[in-house]
């Protein structure tokens, strides 16, 4: 059987996050990415509709919603702003591992805080020397009595030093490849840990993006996630599930460029009509809608299979890698639609492109998509 309709339950879900995105996050999308800060106000009003930390389980409080409500949502905050969609589904990528690899005590413990009150949680993986290579990690872990010592640099985290728990993968021998490597969740902002935040980026710039320096950090052993060797697993599985709101935020971006570039053309004159008239630009709103139909089945695709409790690792990677490539070329198209006035910050999407130009390197850039889909597909 293959269904396409969304239930009554999903369908208020998208309209909360699409009133949201219009309400709380168009309106200041373009001052936040200029300021470039994070605004904490909408993290707030996320947790008070309920639009944050969607997938911390019913036994630790939350809603535990599913990969497809994720996309659903995703989608409308990214037509928002990509960067604050980050914000919130960053957070997301920080339960994950929790969820992934955690003992049913340890997520109440871990999760259940991140529903209380407005919090958000981060993913720790990459290195300022390693990002591709994930089990290459040099954060280092030693165990002393019952507590895990950190030592090392976590580079480009989202929500780096403002989240309320950062699940850190480390290594217990730097020769020892993926089978030494731990998951830690770190507490707050523990003494020994700072967090250097990375200015001038390109876009997504009201995501709070850092550096994370480890020195020292002592860490419960009870705060290991699954077993010793099991870190680099639990990543890689974690990835797996994240990768698709990642496809879904893509095809929100790739949808906002659509609106954008009809609302202009249908307004703008050449030749003594509106460029809507042109082939040349009903071709390219023809292949953007094209784009995000494909895209989104996609997407809604892997995010299905993950909540059958099917394999999607292959399906995760093709809708990521697909949904950001396109969502690429329609902001930039819908740049070109624009002509000047696309160049600059007067209109939305010169934003869009900046913003969805990462969205083709974090959780794992779209090479790293190809290794995956070929090796799944030749093994
Ligand atoms: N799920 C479960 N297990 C997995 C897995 C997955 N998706 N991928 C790999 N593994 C297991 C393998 O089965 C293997 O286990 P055994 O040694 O027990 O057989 C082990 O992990 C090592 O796998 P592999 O040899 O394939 O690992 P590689 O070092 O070659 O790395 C890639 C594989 C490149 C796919 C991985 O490093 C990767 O995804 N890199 C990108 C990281 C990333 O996305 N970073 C973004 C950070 S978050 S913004």
């Amino acid at each position: 059987m293959i269904e396409f309709s969304l239930t009554d339950e999903q369908k208020q879900l998208q309209q909360l996050a699409r009133d949201f995105a219009r309400r709380e996050i168009i309106p200041i999308a373009s001052e936040y990415d200029q300021k470039e800060e994070l605004p904490w106000q909408v993290v707030e009003k996320a947790h008070e509709v309920g639009l944050l930390n969607l997938s911390v389980p019913e036994h630790a409080g939350g809603l535990g919603l599913g990969m497809l409500d994720e996309c659903l949502i995703g989608e409308e905050l990214a037509y928002g702003c990509m960067g604050i969609y980050t914000v919130l589904m960053a957070s997301e990528l920080g339960i994950t591992p929790i969820l992934v690899g955690g003992s049913e005590e340890q997520q109440k413990r871990f999760l259940a805080p991140l529903v209380e009150k407005p919090a958000l949680a981060a993913f720790a993986l990459s290195e300022p020397n390693n990002g591709s290579d994930a089990a290459a990690m040099h954060t280092t872990a030693v165990l002393d009595g019952d507590e895990w010592v950190l030592n090392g640099t976590k580079m480009w985290i989202s929500n780096g030093g403002k989240a309320d728990i950062t699940v850190v993968f480390a290594t217990t021998d730097r020769n020892g490849g993926h089978r030494a490597t731990v998951a830690l969740v770190v507490e707050g902002m523990p003494e020994g840990m700072s967090a250097n935040k990375i200015h001038h980026k390109m876009g997504q710039r009201a995501s709070h993006t850092a550096e994370l320096v480890f020195e020292n950090v002592r860490v419960p052993r009870a705060n290991q996630l699954g077993g010793l060797g099991d870190g680099f697993k639990i990543a890689m599985k974690t990835l797996d599930k994240t990768r698709i709101p990642v496809a879904a935020g893509s095809v929100g971006i790739a949808r906002r460029a659509l609106d954008e570039s009809v609302k202009y053309a249908r307004e703008r004159e050449a030749f003594g009509k509106p460029i809507t008239s042109f082939q040349a630009i009903q071709f390219k709103l023809a292949e953007m809608l094209m784009g995000i139909e494909t895209g989104r089945l996609m997407s809604w695709k892997a995010a299905w299979l993950v909540d059958q409790g099917l394999p999607h690792a292959t399906e995760s990677s093709i809708a990521k890698a697909y949904c950001s490539e396109m969502a690429f070329d329609a902001a930039n198209e819908a740049i070109q639609v624009h002509g000047g006035y696309g160049y600059v910050g007067e209109y939305p999407v010169e934003k869009l492109l900046r913003d969805v130009k990462l969205n083709q390197i974090y959780e794992g850039t779209n090479e790293i998509q190809r290794v995956v889909i070929s090796r799944n597909l030749l093994k």
